[in-house]
């Protein structure tokens, strides 16, 4: 069982998360109407990604017999000035989420509830990676610094990511 607090946290962040994948899809789009297929295929992967974290959360509440109440999405902005704006926009992004989840986290100590502070190990070990991954693609951004053949590199290599 967890509280009625923690049950309407939990399902604040699982709508976090799907905000994420739609946000990171927008992303995504940006990226196609520019042509960068390889930074659009990152972002369609993170987005995934945040889906299945969003679902995560899902889980989770149903298995402690809570209620699953989804809320409104936002608008995601759907323009960047530069595809080194839109990753340093991810990556502020992603530290929200850490900040976000850091709270879960406190609260989850706070009520003595060990079963959701366990659950949410998980997530504070992801949310390392996450900003790190973010982070290397921001630095290798301001390396390629706008010329046209770095970028063009940098988007073949975002294109693996599987
Ligand atoms: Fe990007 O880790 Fe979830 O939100």
């Amino acid at each position: 069982m967890i509280s009625d607090k923690m049950q309407k946290a939990l399902n604040d962040q699982l709508r976090e998360e799907y905000f994420s994948s739609y946000l990171y899809l927008s992303m995504a789009a940006y990226f196609h109407s520019r042509n960068l297929d390889g930074f659009a295929n990152w972002m369609m992967k993170q987005s995934d990604e945040e889906k299945g974290h969003a679902m995560k959360f899902y889980e989770y509440i149903n298995e402690q017999q809570g209620k699953v109440v989804l809320g409104a999405l936002e608008k995601p902005q759907t323009d960047w000035a530069s595809p080194l704006a839109a990753f340093q926009d991810a990556y502020k992004h992603e530290q929200k989420i850490t900040g976000l989840i850091h709270n879960l986290t406190d609260m989850a100590m706070a009520e003595k509830d060990h079963a959701t502070h366990i659950f949410l190990h998980w997530f504070v070990e992801e949310q390392v990676e996450e900003e790190s991954n973010v982070s290397k693609v921001v630095e290798m951004l301001k390396m390629v610094n706008d010329h046209p053949q770095g970028l063009l590199m940098l988007d073949r290599a975002l294109g693996e990511r599987k």
